[in-house]
């Protein structure tokens, strides 16, 4: 038996179609964060692991939380669980998902020795095999029904939690090195770059069809840093992975919707703030736009959630993937998922 009829079913899904900007009978839909604590199949699987990390480590279990969404609330696409934390840990700064508070980092970067002692590139993406193991179980059990998604944070993200050493409310000590230290800012970013390039081209050769790019701190640049720091890095990803459809998802960046609008990359994820017809004027026509809809109003009664949900499909037109404007919040009803999910599939 060969890969290639599994891999037919996937190119003409629904979402790959839609992602490369091909003409399609209907939005696909998923939700970012949508493997995860918003399911009690989820948080009953997450009981049996000491901790988030040996259970993203193990592949069987990480493939389980993966296809959950897609059995439970017919999602169009499946995306891997892990966490874009695996990054900075493969280069040797090791994290703590702390419970009901978010990732730690108990040691953090400070200056150009710690930046030299990092591992890069394929000597770092070489310890992410479990990631690669899962993408592989995960692809097999799926066997075509959904594509599946593999994913990063993008450079500047992943360089502001090694500075930061978790989630922060100014990003002052990561924005601060971009001022104080520019060239080793570089030096950093250039090491991030290169260690994600192997991780997707391993992800790809495990099975993934699409790959996501989170830059969830994307907003906390002023828009010429964003320029300097984090846009050549972004174009260097997705040009080195010409193999599968790129998304893009910088969220607070409606300053840089231009220039991601010309990045090689099909797909450009929004934010709840950011207007379809703003977004659209500055991409340009050929992009193909992911969101928006604030994950709050998933709280909603479910003739709200419908309203909304039917109104963003009105605002985005055509080339357009529904998804929510960031991950879904972990309380979530899941009623008010599901009727986002079914209002987009016309159910
Ligand atoms: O034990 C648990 O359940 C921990 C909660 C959890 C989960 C389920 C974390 C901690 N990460 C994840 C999985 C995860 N993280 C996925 C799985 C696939 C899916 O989307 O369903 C993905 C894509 C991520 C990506 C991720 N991790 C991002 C980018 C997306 C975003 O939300 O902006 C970021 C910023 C992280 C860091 C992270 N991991 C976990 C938390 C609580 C955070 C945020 C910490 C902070 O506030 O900075």
């Amino acid at each position: 038996m060969s890969d290639t009829p599994l891999k037919n079913i996937s190119t003409d899904h629904l979402f790959l179609r839609a992602a490369r900007g091909e003409q399609v009978e209907r939005p696909p839909v998923w939700l970012m964060r949508q493997a995860g604590r918003i399911l009690p199949q989820y948080r009953a699987l997450r009981a049996n692991f000491p901790d988030f990390k040996a259970f993203v480590k193990t592949p069987e279990a990480a493939a389980e939380a993966t296809i959950q969404p897609v059995d439970e609330l017919g999602v169009d696409a499946a995306i891997i669980f892990s966490d874009i934390l695996v990054v900075p840990e493969a280069m040797g700064l090791d994290y703590k998902m702390v419970e009901s508070v978010g990732p730690r980092f108990p040691t953090v970067i400070t200056g150009a020795t710690d930046v030299k002692g990092l591992r890069s590139g394929q000597d770092a993406a070489a310890s992410l095999e479990y990631v690669f193991n899962a993408l592989r179980v995960t692809k097999k059990a799926l066997n075509g029904r959904v594509p599946l998604i593999g994913f990063a944070g993008a450079p500047w993200t992943i360089f502001a939690y090694m500075l930061e050493g978790g989630g922060s409310k100014t990003f002052s000590k990561a924005r601060r090195m971009l001022y104080a230290d520019p060239a080793l800012s570089h030096q950093l970013l250039e090491k991030i770059t290169t260690t994600t390039i192997a991780y997707l081209k391993g992800q790809i050769a495990a099975g993934a069809d699409l790959l996501q790019l989170f830059d969830s701190w994307a907003g906390e640049l002023p828009p010429a840093h964003y320029r300097e720091f984090a846009v050549p890095y972004l174009q260097r990803i997705c040009e080195a992975l010409p193999e599968v459809p790129k998304t893009v998802f910088a969220k607070g960046a409606w300053f840089a919707l231009e220039d991601l609008g010309e990045m090689s990359c099909q797909v450009v994820g929004l934010d709840w703030n950011t207007p379809p017809a703003f977004a659209r004027a500055r991409v340009g026509a050929d992009k193909v736009l992911q969101g928006n809809l604030d994950p709050c109003t998933l709280y909603a009664q479910p003739e709200v959630i419908r309203e909304a949900t039917l109104e963003m499909l009105r605002q985005f037109g055509p080339k357009h993937i529904a998804n929510l404007g960031h991950g879904v919040y972990p309380d979530t009803p899941l009623e008010g998922v599901r009727t986002f999910v079914n209002t987009v599939k016309g159910l």
